[in-house]
């Protein structure tokens, strides 16, 4: 059977890490391959999403050092909206510095990221040991990574070569990658999850670069396996109808390509 025509729960026999297993179930368990990236810079804020949203979504994505009164209370109260509504957190730090000082970022500083961020990413830039020195905080708290192998802006840099030794290097370390950040699935035997940012069903882009798709175009015709969506579910109107908008679009795409 193909990658592509396989649920989510299916697919969870593929993988040794932890947090990618938990994912995979919870998504065909919830019925949900929506994330919100919850771009906002108040703890009142961010909590109200993860509450508010928390129901129709796989994985809350935040940018933890936008938080203007960021505290430990934050971390502690979104734990356990994580386990009340069942979501993983994904903290989108995008490390992109050498082993031993990303090390330092994931685990220690203001944020200590590592403590309660089921999820995180970084940039392949720096080249492996960017991998390696997360693994060895993320490893033994049962995180997973992600790569960033391509980006959803214009101009983006991580295009052709780029991408594909994103790729090997994720083959190479798959106990703790276990996806990608792309806007498309690359085509090798490894099972990787790809969560896929730069989706909106009106907005085309934002004057800065982003470009927006479709869930259908994103899931469907990419190969894609989680959406990632900001403004289009906090930008503007009902916030829990707009999730459950992209919710359903999201699912329905992912019934149509497994055959269900
Ligand atoms: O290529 C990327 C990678 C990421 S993680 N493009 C992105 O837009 N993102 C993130 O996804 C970005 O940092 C933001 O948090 C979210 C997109 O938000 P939206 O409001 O444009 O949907």
């Amino acid at each position: 059977m193909s990658l592509l025509a396989k649920t989510y729960t299916q697919r969870a026999e593929a993988h040794t890490n932890a947090a990618a297993v938990r994912l995979l179930r919870l998504m065909d368990a919830k019925k949900t391959n929506l994330s919100v990236a919850a771009d906002v810079t108040t703890k009142k804020e961010l909590l109200h999403l993860a509450d508010a949203l928390g129901p129709y979504i796989c994985v809350f994505k935040t940018h933890i050092d936008i938080v203007t009164d960021f505290d430990q209370d934050l971390v502690d109260q979104l734990e356990k909206l994580a386990e009340k509504h069942s979501f993983l957190i994904f903290e989108d730090r995008k490390f992109a510095d050498i082993g031993n000082t990303v090390k330092l970022q994931y685990s220690a500083g203001v944020y200590r990221i590592a403590s309660w961020s089921h999820i995180t990413n970084a940039h392949p830039l720096p080249g492996e040991g960017i991998v390696k020195g997360l693994a060895e905080v993320g490893m033994p708290l049962s995180r997973g990574l992600l790569l960033l192998a391509e980006m959803s802006s214009q101009g983006s840099l991580a295009t052709g070569s780029y991408t594909l030794e994103a790729v090997r290097m994720a083959q190479r370390n798959r106990d703790f990658v276990f996806g990608f950040i792309g806007q498309q699935r690359m085509d090798v035997p490894e099972d990787f999850v790809y969560l896929t940012p730069g989706v909106g069903l009106e907005a085309k882009g934002d004057g800065l670069g982003q470009q927006y798709r479709t869930p259908e175009q994103v899931i469907l015709d990419s190969g894609c396996d989680v959406i990632i969506v900001g403004r289009g579910i906090y930008g503007s109107g009902d916030i829990a109808a707009n999730a459950q908008r992209y919710r359903e679009a999201g699912w329905n795409a992912y019934l149509k390509r497994t055959g269900q």
